[in-house]
């Protein structure tokens, strides 16, 4: 494939609506649109970026869709190359005989991601830039929101440059020197070599603390709700997101898989894990479920250990302390409290009446901000981000060992390089190619 070749999708979901949208990216995009589109004018003579009413016909001469095209010329547009916009009447077979139409008349189908893939070779984006639009597109709340039109405006993207720039200044200064050792460029060596790197250190270190932020802000903080069977597991997450999702009954082991559902607290995305109840069971159905359970758990930011009130108090289950990620909840508590829970500290609750939710729910969002999860900035680098940023660290600390070793810049140089091409890759300057596909087969066809 060469990237001038022409590429078309239908960029709006499958399924009815009022209208679909179909795209056509590279340097055939216009001949494509002159060869199906019938209107007064051809779009070749189109003025950019306005619509223009016209007709498509299909293989045998029968009329597809009255449509509106839009010529948008390289590089002013999304792709940087010609791209042509059409939309038509939203309905399934429409747009996919429009389709059908532009691979006809010379187009090829693109992958998931192409149209974004293109922008970004192009140097229309750089690449945490591309992937906000996969972030926009996900944004379950308006923090994410948020955070997604901030990286896509380059906020990300304009500090790992600044990065990018101490570093290769550095080097341009540490190479003169070993370049030019008589022209006598004082090597920038010792205290101020040093200092420099630390600082370069410190920003790369603040930017890798804001990735359990951003996996917060991208994927919600896991919170999983476990505890004995009938406890209530089932109705507290149907509570919490307001509609009966989950089957409730007063049968013991009702729930035998896990059940996961999204719901929007203070802005916060949050991923409430339904579990199938603890129980020393016979059936091996159920014993999956408990140890899908015990895996959820693991894996859990926090945990909700329901109890029911009005029942005796299992023997392990303990009071815990307010630090642990875990919080412990009394169901029920519309019914009268059994002996065994006098003086027992927890949170009561009740499904059927909603008492005390509220107070969980505060407490959920507190255990979250104590556990330094709650996002504070909209800032927040992706796993990919994370892994390149955590190379380049360490290739600074090695340049800086080799420093404190007495060793020749030349060391130094080398792992300063290393760390250059790392902290590119966030961007997409150095080497991308084994990067691109991981990053843009995540779209959808027609982005
Ligand atoms: N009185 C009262 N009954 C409740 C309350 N919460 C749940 N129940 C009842 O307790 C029974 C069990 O509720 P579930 O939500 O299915 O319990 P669970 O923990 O999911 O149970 P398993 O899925 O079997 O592990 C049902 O009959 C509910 O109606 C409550 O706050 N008060
Ligand atoms: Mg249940």
């Amino acid at each position: 494939m060469t990237v001038s070749d022409t590429i078309a999708a239908v960029s709006t979901p499958p399924g009815e609506g009022a209208i679909a949208l179909v795209r056509v990216s590279g340097a055939n995009a216009i001949e494509v649109a002159d060869k199906i589109f019938h209107g007064k004018e051809t779009p070749s003579q189109f003025e950019p970026r306005v619509q223009h009413l016209g007709e498509i016909f299909g293989s045998e001469g029968r009329l597809i869709d009255q449509v509106m095209l839009a010529v948008h010329r390289a590089p002013a547009s999304y792709t940087g190359e010609d791209l042509i916009e059409i939309s038509c009447h939203g309905g399934m077979l429409v747009s996919a005989k429009l389709l059908e139409a532009c691979l006809r008349a010379g187009a090829r189908a693109a992958r998931p991601g192409e149209f974004t893939e293109r922008a970004f070779r192009n140097g229309k984006m750089d690449l945490t830039q591309a992937e906000a639009v996969i972030d926009l597109i996900r944004a379950k709340t308006d923090l994410a929101l948020r955070s997604a039109t901030e990286q896509l405006e380059g906020r990300l993207g304009e500090q790992i440059r600044k990065i990018r720039d101490e570093l290769i200044e550095m080097l341009a200064h540490i190479n003169a020197s070993i370049d030019f050792p008589e022209e006598g460029i004082a090597p920038d060596e010792g205290e101020t070599l040093r200092a420099r790197l630390g600082s370069i250190r410190e920003e790369i270190t603040a930017l890798l603390a804001t990735a359990d932020q951003g996996r917060i802000l991208r994927e919600g903080v896991r919170v999983v709700i476990y505890g004995a069977t009938n406890a209530g597991k089932s109705s507290l997450l149907n509570r919490l997101l307001g509609y009966d999702r989950v089957i409730v009954s007063d049968t013991h082991g009702t729930t035998r898989d896990t059940i996961e559902e999204t719901v929007n607290l203070d802005g916060l995305p949050i991923r409430l894990l339904d579990t199938a109840g603890l129980r020393t069971s016979a059936s091996e159905l159920e014993r999956e479920g408990i140890a899908r359970t015990e895996k959820s758990l693991q894996l859990a930011d926090l945990r909700l250990h329901i109890a029911d009130g009005s029942n005796s108090k299992p023997p392990h289950l303990q009071e815990r302390n307010r630090d642990s990620n875990e919080i412990v909840v009394l169901n029920k508590s519309d019914l009268p409290e059994n002996s065994d829970w006098k003086d027992f500290h927890a949170l009561r609750i009740s499904c059927l009446t909603g008492e005390g939710l509220p107070e969980l729910q505060k407490e959920i969002l507190a255990r979250i901000t104590k556990q330094n999860l709650k996002p504070e900035s909209t800032l927040a680098i992706n796993t990919r981000h994370r892994d390149c940023l955590r190379r380049g660290l360490e290739s600074c600390d090695r340049a800086a060992s080799a420093q404190t070793q007495g060793l020749s810049t030349e060391y130094a140089a080398i792992h300063l390089n290393e760390a250059l091409r790392a902290v590119g890759e966030v961007i997409g300057v150095v080497d991308v190619e084994q990067i691109l596909d991981s990053v843009f087969s995540q779209f959808c066809i027609g982005k």
